[in-house]
Order: structure tokens, then sequence, then C-alpha cells
């Protein structure tokens, strides 16, 4: 039976040795960073409420003002959290791999505060809000934070929402296109915290194995996407992440010296 250790090694090495790596990312690379994950039980005032019910046009309509709350709080939860040490090991490696893409299914702007540059995000971005009719772009202002319901349109007088994907609705064209010719070109693909149940962003692996890629998978525990993974490090990614960077730049050492 192969270790973990060296199974990690295994992963480095595939890792320093290839030209085009596509990291996939879920709620779970975010976790240590004190944000919830979606499938683990909401806790304290949001345990009652499922979340699947919450991201959708049809809860929103059943009550936009506990949509939004939601949304405003998870989103002062994420300004003030930070980046954990998987994120800042993601960013490390995109300067050490020749071809690195980032796609994310988080709505957070982490990846980005830690210092990745090349980020597709398939599921949208909390921070920013649109109209739920027209589409208009919308900041918030004062008072919006502390509001029992959204703010409405001044064009169309519909609710504004946070741009996030909901179930549902499209994911965005562009991003979608780049991140599934990533996942075709990649060498190999590393998804970090995902549960792999939510479409079509779970096909991803699939897609980057079907063109020849190794998938190395980093989880808390198995998940959906661990039967076509070529490599599971079971784990936290805070702490596997940052050990998977030192084996890299261990493998890069030795390299060197050939
Ligand atoms: C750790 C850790 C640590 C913890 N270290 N690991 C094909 C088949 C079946 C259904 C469908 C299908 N195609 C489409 C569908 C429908 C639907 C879908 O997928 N449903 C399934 C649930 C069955 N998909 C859609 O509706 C998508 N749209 C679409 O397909 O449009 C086309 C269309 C339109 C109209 C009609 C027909 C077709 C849209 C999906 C949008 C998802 N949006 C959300 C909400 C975003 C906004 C918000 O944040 O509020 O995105 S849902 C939620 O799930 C969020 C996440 O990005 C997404 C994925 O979750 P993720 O990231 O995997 O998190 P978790 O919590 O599930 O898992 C965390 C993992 O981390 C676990 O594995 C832990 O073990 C691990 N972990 N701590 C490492 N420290
Ligand atoms: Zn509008």
């Amino acid at each position: 039976m192969i270790n973990q250790h060296e199974l990690l090694t295994t992963a480095a090495r595939l890792l320093v040795d290839v030209h085009c790596v596509v990291v996939f990312t879920g709620a779970g690379v975010s976790a240590e960073s004190g944000v919830g994950t979606f499938r683990d039980a909401l806790t304290g005032l949001w345990s009652r409420f499922d979340p699947q019910q919450l991201a959708s046009q049809e809860g929103f309509a059943a009550d936009p003002g506990l949509v939004w709350r939601w949304y405003i709080e998870r989103l002062t939860t994420i300004e003030n959290a930070r980046p954990n040490r998987g994120h800042e090991a993601l960013a490390a490696m995109e300067k050490i791999i020749p071809e690195f893409v980032l796609v994310t299914q988080n709505v957070d702007d982490l990846h980005e505060r830690a210092g990745n540059r090349h980020v597709l995000h398939l599921h949208g971005h909390i921070g920013r809000f649109r109209c739920n009719g027209c589409g208009a772009a919308y900041s918030l202002r004062a008072g919006d934070r502390e509001a029992l319901m959204p703010p409405c349109c001044t064009i169309c007088t519909g609710y504004v929402r946070p741009a996030v994907v909901w179930f549902g609705e499209m994911l965005p064209e562009q991003e979608l296109f780049e991140a599934w010719g990533a996942a075709e070109r990649c060498d190999v693909m590393l998804v970090v915290g995902a549960s792999g149940v939510v479409y079509p962003a779970a096909q991803l692996p699939a897609v980057a194995q079907r063109h020849g890629a190794c998938i190395i998978e980093v989880n808390l525990e198995e998940s959906a996407l661990s039967e076509l993974a070529d490599i599971t490090l079971i784990g936290p990614s805070g702490e596997i992440l940052p050990r998977l960077l030192d084996a890299m730049y261990a493998c890069e050492a030795k390299s060197a010296f050939r």
C-alpha cells in the first residue's frame, strides 16, 4: 500500500514535470478561512434553511428579503476572511508552473487576494450585484447592508441580487468556454475541496481526463470525483497544499542538480 508521503511526492513530481496545470477549486479550499462550505450543515441563524433552495430564482421569489440577508451575511464573512495557507500555496504554484489556470466555483475573491492572477469564476462573484430583471450592474449603497429587503432597480424596478449563478441559471459563457479549453489542453488537473456534485462544473475533471490529463485530488474526504482521480490526497487543503508545494520545490532542486 502506497502511503500519503509517497502519493504527495508522486503528485509533486507530476506537477513540476508538466507544462499546463489547471487547478479546480470548490468551497473546501476556503473552509479554513472561516467561509462555510455549501453542503456542510448551515450553522446558527441559517441552520433551518436549505442552501439549494436559497440559491435559486424560486427561493428569491418566495422570500427576497431572506435571500438578500443570507448573501449580505456571507459577503461580510468573506470580506473579513483572509486567504489561508492553501490559497497561498496555489498562488506560489502559479509562479513556477509555465501555464497555469485556476478555475473556481467559489464566489469569494480569496484566490485573487492570495495572489493568483489567472482565475476563472464559474459561479460568479458575491461582491458584485445586478438587477434580477434587466441585468443592470449595481454597487452596494449606504444602508443596503442593513436593509431587510434587496434594493430595487432604478430602470425596471426589479430586485437587485448578487451576481452569482443560481441553480437553473446558465454559467457565464466566456468563463465556461475558457475553463473547458483549459481542461482539454492541461496535462494535470488539481482538484481541491470540491464535492463534484454540481454540474456542469463537476464535468471538468472528466473532460481533462478524457483529453489525457492526470487528476490529483485534495479533499478532507473522498468525494464524487475520487473515483476518477489518479491520486487522492486526503486532508485539509490548508495543510496538504503547502506540503505539496514544498515537495515541488524539492523536486525542482533535485532536477537542477541533475
Ligand atoms: C475540504 C475542506 C478542507 C471541506 N480541505 N477539502 C447534470 C446532472 C444533474 C443535474 C444537473 C446537470 N446539469 C445541470 C444540473 C442542474 C444543477 C445541478 O448541478 N444540480 C445538482 C445539485 C444535481 N446545475 C445548475 O443548475 C447549473 N446551471 C446549469 O446547469 O445551467 C444550464 C441549464 C439552465 C437551465 C436549465 C437547464 C440547464 C448552475 C449551478 C449553480 C451552482 N451555484 C452554487 C451557488 C453559487 C452562489 C452562492 O454561493 O450562493 O454554487 S450551488 C453551490 O454548489 C455553489 C458551489 O460553487 C457549488 C459547488 O459546491 P462545492 O464548491 O463543491 O462545495 P461543497 O460544499 O459541495 O463541497 C465542499 C467540499 O470540500 C467537500 O467535498 C468537502 O469534503 C471538502 N472540504 N473542507 C479540503 N479544509
Ligand atoms: Zn432592472
